[in-house]
């Protein structure tokens, strides 16, 4: 069982110990472990037994749980517990508002342990006498499951990533002569994806049977000759097609997606006396096949310029590729630094130091580490004399190492009425300010609206970080007047952040292509907590690329000194509204 596997059974473990209501030290220990193991860089698995106990908070029992699982992929502790409640009742827990104390109750008081147990009880007014709840509160709960059945069966593109490539390296290793691709959503760069649709390209006996002998396989849902589909761990689905050379471009067009970008492709190709199926590109009247190969020449036999599969949504793309007029997409290489992310310093896992050069590592020539301000007590958060002489430890770092230039800056909370966290004189001696929203997130949407505005008009404010404050699959985003804000930000020459964190991705696409529109820059930042957190940049910019940015949308594009004379703090003329 690799990192993250282990990291869910912990993760589990607490919840199951909250529901029992265990002592929470117990609770804690737990959380914290599945907080360190899926954050870590190296495999667990590959640490010897005193590496892994010497880990913050892993004692003797802990580290041969882990042992535990990552020689066996079982834990004879986790499944006697789960013995005691029902299977399902961890699905509750995904519902918004609830938690394992509330699942106690629901559990205890009314026997509830499914989704359809609560719906049934919430509709009849059965839970509104609970200690705790109200009519309010089921009405609320009625409400997060109505989102939840949105949700369920989707994926975060990370995740879906992740298995898309273990199963392409698969199924490779023994066909080194078969192309295979991620088509659909995944390619988009959809932030989830419902199922993983793969294409292999050539002729192959074997592929689909080595397909559905995948060790993850838990079920085969179809086996065919050139199409096969299988149910994953993990509840993934994956599919797989197979097809000849001369389809490869017309199969893989076809099969990326989306729909609504095929239909819009197929009725030109229909005024234009042709026909666009999986199989290539034909002329209606006599059948003659023009183009099929590469997708390259099936968009120019249409008339129109490689459409990048980010930007294939029916959003406009069809008639800016006719014109010549698609945007010059930005690429991961043109990001020259990271602009948020956090150290020991408050909740991140690594020193100062060791960000730093796991940023260089990845090709970035400037980091800015933006640690947690006080009102995050839970994270350890910064006060303004801590704050300051944090400045000055990082500065002493950048100072010293070579290849990379360290920015001191913080991630300022919001307060619930729009003040910031820390004295503006403070911030204003640091050399990046975020502002993030981390709490209050029901207010109403003017009074959300006007908290942000506030903080735009501080002068000391550069980014507005994860604008909406969604978790994707888990909290939507809260309630707030995105296009009053962008306004303001627009005036003020305030950046937005698009957050590579897989569970964020906040700004989403259709929010950046906004700001664009408004004329708003962006920044795509990490949110490291972690040196291995440098590789999500990859997902901030598919976010940017569906929001058709190029590099000269995003300030960290820039090198240092441009990028430093385009914020807010060193703009002639830029005013606090
Ligand atoms: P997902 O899986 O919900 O995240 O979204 P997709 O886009 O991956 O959708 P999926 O897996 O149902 O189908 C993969 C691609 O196959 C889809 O993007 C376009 C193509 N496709 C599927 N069904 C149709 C269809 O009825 N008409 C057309 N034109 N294309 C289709
Ligand atoms: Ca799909
Ligand atoms: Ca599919
Ligand atoms: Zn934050």
């Amino acid at each position: 069982m690799d990192n993250l596997g282990i990291a869910r059974v912990f993760t589990d473990i607490g919840d199951l110990l909250e529901i029992k209501d265990a002592n929470p030290f117990k609770v804690r220990a737990y959380r914290n472990a599945a907080d360190i193991v899926g954050h870590m860089a190296e495999r667990i698995a590959d640490l010897t037994d005193a590496e892994v106990r010497a880990l913050p908070g892993i004692g003797k029992d802990l580290s041969a749980k882990i042992r535990e699982l990552s020689d066996t992929g079982a834990l004879a502790y986790y499944d006697e517990l789960r013995q005691e409640f029902p299977p399902t009742i961890l699905d509750l827990l995904r519902l918004q508002g609830v938690g394992p104390k509330t699942v106690a109750v629901l559990y205890a008081e009314r026997g509830i342990a499914t989704l359809d147990d609560l719906e049934t009880a919430a509709t009849e007014g059965r839970l509104r006498t609970l200690k705790g709840m109200g009519p309010k509160k089921e009405r609320l709960l009625l409400r997060a499951l109505a989102e939840h059945r949105t949700r369920v069966g989707r994926h975060l593109i990370g995740h879906a990533d992740d298995v898309a490539t273990r199963v392409i390296d698969y199924l490779r290793a023994d066909a080194t002569d078969t192309t295979i691709v991620a088509v659909g959503s995944l390619r988009r760069g959809c932030e989830t994806c419902g199922d993983i649709d793969l294409l292999a390209i050539g002729t192959n006996d074997q592929l689909m049977s080595r397909f559905t002998s995948f060790p993850g396989v838990e079920r085969v849902l179809g086996q065919g000759p050139t199409k096969s589909s299988v149910l994953l761990q993990g509840d993934v689905q994956a599919d797989l097609r197979l097809v000849p050379d001369e389809s490869a471009g017309a199969a893989t067009q076809y099969f990326t997606g989306s729909k609504a970008h095929n239909i819009a492709v197929r009725d030109l190709a229909l005024q234009r006396g042709l026909r666009l199926n999986e199989y290539g590109l034909f002329r209606v009247a006599d059948d003659h096949p023009v183009a099929g190969a590469s997708e390259a020449e099936i968009y120019a036999a249409l008339g129109l310029a490689y459409v990048p599969p980010e930007l294939r949504e029916n959003r406009g793309e069809i008639r800016a590729a006719a014109d010549g007029a698609l945007p010059r997409l930005i690429e991961r290489t043109d990001l020259k630094g990271d602009l948020h992310s956090h150290t020991t310093a408050t909740d991140g896992h690594a020193d100062v130091e060791t960000m730093a050069r796991a940023a260089r590592d990845t090709g970035l020539e400037y980091l800015a580490i933006t640690d947690h301000s006080q009102a995050l007590a839970m994270a350890n958060g910064l006060d303004e004399h801590r704050a300051l002489a944090h400045a000055r430890h990082i500065r002493e770092v950048s100072a010293r190492l070579d290849g990379i230039t360290l920015l001191a800056g913080i991630e300022c909370d919001i307060r619930p009425d729009g003040t910031l966290d820390l004295a503006e004189d403070c911030l204003a001696e640091l050399d990046l300010v975020i502002a993030s929203v981390h709490s209050a997130f029901g207010q109403a949407e003017a009074q959300m609206t006007d908290r942000i505005l506030r903080a735009i008009a501080s002068p000391v404010v550069d980014v507005v970080g994860h604008p909406t404050g969604r978790l994707l699959l888990r909290r939507d985003p809260y309630k707030l007047d995105i296009e009053q804000v962008l306004d303001a930000a627009a005036r003020a020459g305030v950046a937005m952040e698009i957050n590579s964190q897989v569970d964020r991705l906040d700004l989403s696409d259709i929010h950046a292509r906004l700001a664009r529109a408004r004329g708003v820059k962006l920044v795509i930042s990490t949110d490291a907590h972690a040196p291995a957190g440098f590789d999500l940049l990859r997902w901030g910019v598919m976010v940017a690329r569906r929001a058709w940015a190029e590099p000269d949308d995003v300030l960290n594009t820039r090198p240092l000194e441009a990028f430093q004379a385009s914020l807010r703090r060193h703009r002639k003329g830029a005013s606090a509204t």
